[in-house]
């Protein structure tokens, strides 16, 4: 049994799609997902919780893998305004579910070893390779962030993916440190740089198992997050190139999502994921239907 940990709003269902059906078809275990939601219209119109109906749909997917595959949604509101209320990060550009996930030792039916996943990423392996670490000793097992060991700290993890120990992270408090710190203090990844700040126990995983800049053929988890490319920005329109400064433009980043399929093709000319991508999208075609 393989448990996982997902968390947002409704907008999450395409990439949680595509993160599923790349993790079955490389893996055969059982999973038992959990999915952190919220409804915070009163904030947002856009802040709706992923809802049961949806979820369904995709449950009846993973179960053709393994029939005892199933998804649990948790939808966490009143906790949410119970802890992170007076939040001093709810206005900048992380929405408030990116905090979610900082709720999960609250949340009783998480068990002691969890995979959390952001949904921005894509199975090029078997998971298992990376849930079978044991992390009875430590905090967490995470990946290096590509450019924050360079410019932050030499430990500083990518929190995209990690292999979670609840049962520590209940016991010594961590998350809620973690919280107490993006209520009270603004900062530009609040989340990431709390879960760094708090724990003393981390191990450091390899780079395939939360693959940040390039496709690798050994990638078992490609993370497709925000990044850095250092040659210039002549504003030629490329709609995926955001510069970072309107004074020194030596470097831009570049988001592009998997459920992007046009992004994948032309800007990162990835085409690897093609095949998980397309049942993504007949996935969905069926739901609207
Ligand atoms: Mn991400």
């Amino acid at each position: 049994m393989i448990n996982l940990l997902f968390t947002g709003n409704d907008k999450i269902f395409d990439g949680l799609s595509i993160a599923l059906i790349s993790i079955v078809k490389h893996c055969k275990q059982p999973l038992n997902v959990h999915v952190l939601t919220m409804d915070l219209k009163e904030i947002h119109p856009n802040y709706k919780p992923l809802d049961e109906e949806k979820v369904k749909v995709l449950e009846n997917y993973i179960q053709k893998s393994n029939p005892n595959s199933k998804i649990i949604l948790h939808d966490i509101t009143s906790l949410f305004k119970e802890k992170n209320k007076d939040s001093a990060n709810m206005d900048n550009a992380y929405s408030p579910y990116a905090f979610l996930r900082l709720l999960a030792d609250e949340v009783e039916e998480i068990p002691d070893k969890v995979l959390y996943l952001d949904i921005d990423v894509v199975a090029g392996g078997d998971i298992s390779e990376l849930y079978n670490y044991d992390i009875t000793d430590y905090d967490y097992g995470a990946v290096k962030d590509y450019y924050g060991r360079v410019f932050i700290n030499s430990k500083y993890i990518n929190s995209g993916v990690m292999l979670l120990n609840m049962k520590r992270i209940r016991e010594n408090k961590i998350f809620a440190k973690c919280r107490h710190l993006v209520n009270t203090k603004k900062m530009m990844f609040p989340d990431q740089s709390a879960l760094n700040k708090f724990a003393d126990k981390k191990l450091f995983l390899p780079s395939k198992f939360n693959s940040q800049r390039r496709d690798k053929d050994s990638d078992v988890i490609r993370h497709f997050c925000k990044s850095i490319r250092w040659y210039p920005y002549f504003g030629k329109g490329d709609q995926y190139r955001q510069p970072m400064s309107k004074w020194f433009r030596l470097f831009h980043t570049i988001n592009v999502k998997p459920w992007n399929v046009d992004g994948m093709h032309k800007r990162l000319k990835c085409y690897k994921y093609d095949d998980i991508i397309d049942e993504a999208i007949k996935l969905k075609q069926g739901l609207e239907r």
